[in-house]
């Protein structure tokens, strides 16, 4: 086993010289995704929590505008880049190795203008039928999410025979139609999307089976930060663990996909995920 995980190429050289997982910080810049909606609207404040993700060991920051909690319902483009493109212009600015998490081709562009160098898809290309073309021209790394549809409509879509093999089969068919359109095999990243159309079994199902995602060859990332499941799992009497009190089970997953050989984690507070991916690092190197 490589001590080192997996990565995408042409990535930025804080990122491509990393020898542990990667931290990725998450800021949502909406009014209502189930963890930090609503903290983020300001861009100045938005910008502020970036660098200080930053500080805590993030060693990217993703910016998203459109929630995807379940039942959310869908906001226009215009709103959506009104939302991120001056947080993601102030923190490419500053330095800052930036993804963009959006389902449209439009915004994704505009993003990579603004600075961005990272695609982050939730819909793995099934939402916009320009987004393959544009990610392969646009050049960028381009993470694609296993995805049922809208959140909206995600949790009747929960039927697996089984969770590991179907969502590796159905992100399989995803990468066929990617590199069809001319993305390059080396900056595609590949995610179980934990928590979309999954129930909580199929989300452990899925981390216990990450070596079969991860034999497709490609990185792979893991966003369980602070989700529905880890609120069950430390549930007491029947009440789920409130989601702003579930970063220690998040950093726990974050070891343990690092160990597992993740190219990234994805969260909303970094110090603890990036001391567990460190230690991880350390573990597999054996020193
Ligand atoms: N989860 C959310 C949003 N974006 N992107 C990727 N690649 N993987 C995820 O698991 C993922 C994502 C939803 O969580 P949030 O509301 O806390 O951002």
């Amino acid at each position: 086993m490589s001590p080192y995980p997996l990565r995408p190429n042409r990535l930025p050289e804080s990122l491509a010289t990393l020898d542990r997982c990667a931290v990725m910080g998450v800021i949502n810049v909406t009014p209502d995704s189930f963890s930090d909606g609503g903290m983020w609207l300001d861009p100045v404040r938005a910008v502020e929590h970036g660098l200080s993700l930053m500080r805590d060991g993030a060693d990217l920051v993703d910016i998203g505008g459109e929630s995807t909690r379940p039942g959310a319902q869908r906001i226009s483009a215009d709103e959506e880049a009104r939302r991120v493109l001056p947080v993601i212009r102030d923190l490419a600015a500053a330095g800052v190795p930036v993804s963009i998490d959006t389902m449209r081709s439009d915004i994704a562009r505009a993003a990579v203008e603004a600075g961005a160098v990272i695609v982050n898809d939730v819909s793995g290309g099934l939402a916009d039928p320009q987004m393959y073309q544009t990610v392969a021209q646009l050049g960028t790394v381009y993470i694609a999410m296993h995805w049922r549809g809208y959140s909206d409509e995600m949790e009747s879509h929960t039927d697996y025979d089984d969770v590991v093999i179907d969502v590796a089969a159905e992100l399989g068919v995803r990468l066929e139609s990617a590199l069809k359109a001319g993305v390059e095999p080396g900056r595609i990243v590949l995610d179980p999307g934990l928590g979309f159309a999954k129930k909580a079994h199929h989300n452990w199902e899925l981390l216990r089976g990450l070596d079969h995602l991860m034999g497709l060859g490609y990185p792979v990332l893991v966003g369980a930060a602070r989700k529905r499941f880890l609120g069950q799992v430390l549930a007491v009497e029947g009440e789920p663990r409130p989601a702003p009190e579930r970063d220690h089970a998040t950093d726990a997953v974050s070891a343990l996909a690092a160990a597992a050989g993740a190219w990234c984690v994805r969260v909303h507070a970094a110090r603890g995920s990036r001391d567990a991916t460190e230690v991880a690092a350390a573990w597999r190197r054996g020193e």
